[in-house]
């Protein structure tokens, strides 16, 4: 049975992995844009929907529970391919190092580059590659993650951060056990991406707005990005910063320490 899962325009996105255990197996890339599924109703493609998601939902709770119970609290940092994950989790493990210990779930759909990156920050890595048995896919789901924590000892861990596949839309579908969604957004991408792509956008508790080192060579003006994110999330956080020169970034690190400090999902 494939998987499938919700784009924003309505569209259904299969791919061939519901369960994880089948090995290799390939990308099914189709956009169902009429009624080429197979299924006879809608409402049974519904059916499958929900199942799926309910599937995920069910791995997510165990994850979560795994966190909690080793008193970890962990965020999904999403974003486009490039925005600057990982260039924002160096500078973060570097300030965190001293303080908390620090767990990172590395999902690539293929490479150790970025875990390569992250290595000798003082953190865990459990690097998990989407193209190594599980199709390819564009995003982490909560079974993928739940086979990324055997390569952490969670009993160490204070905080646990996953840096999701690179893709705008795909990952904010899926819970993986987070506590709280992080996303960043560089000034390079276009102030219109919140409207246009919003899934994600509404799904963060905070945004944050990278690159800013570069707005003095782009069309661009912070006020408006910022705005764009507010009309589809008026209560998420919004930090303008530069993962390259640090600016802002101070008040970055402040709420990633609370978020990591505190015991409810409270933020
Ligand atoms: N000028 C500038 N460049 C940045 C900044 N943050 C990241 N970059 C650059 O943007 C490029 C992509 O950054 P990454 O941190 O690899 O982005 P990513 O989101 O992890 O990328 P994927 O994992 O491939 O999705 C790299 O060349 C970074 O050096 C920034 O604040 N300013
Ligand atoms: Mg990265």
């Amino acid at each position: 049975m494939g998987r499938f899962h919700r784009h924003d325009d309505g569209t259904v996105h299969s791919h061939e992995h519901l369960s994880h255990d089948d090995g290799d197996h390939d990308h099914d890339h189709d956009h169902d844009h009429g009624d080429h599924s197979g299924y006879v109703t809608g409402s049974q493609r519904v059916e499958v929907l929900e199942h799926i998601f309910a599937e995920n939902d069910t791995r997510a709770d165990i994850n979560r529970t795994a966190f909690e119970s080793n008193g970890i609290r962990a965020l999904n940092l999403m974003s486009s391919p490039g925005s600057g994950k990982t260039t924002v989790l160096a500078a973060t493990l570097d300030e965190l190092a001293d303080d908390l210990a620090v767990g990172v779930i590395e999902g690539d759909i293929a490479t150790d580059l970025d875990a390569a990156k992250l290595g000798g920050r003082g953190a865990q890595i459990s690097l998990l590659n989407t193209n190594n048995g599980f199709g390819g896919e564009c995003h982490l789901d909560a079974p993928m993650v739940n086979r990324a924590l055997q390569g952490l000892d969670l009993r160490l861990l204070d905080l646990v951060i996953i840096e999701n596949v690179g893709n705008l839309v795909c990952p904010a579908e899926f819970d993986v056990g987070e506590h709280a969604k992080a996303m960043v957004y560089s000034v390079t991408e276009g102030e219109d991406k919140p409207l246009k792509y919003p899934v994600m956008f509404r799904s963060v508790d905070i945004v944050l707005l990278n690159k800013i080192d570069l707005v003095p060579h782009l069309d661009a003006d912070v006020d408006t990005y910022v705005s764009r994110v507010r009309e589809v999330n008026p209560t998420a956080t919004i930090l303008p910063v530069s993962a390259r020169t640090g600016e802002g970034m101070a008040a970055w690190f402040e709420w990633i320490r609370r978020f990591a400090s505190a015991t409810t999902t409270a933020l």
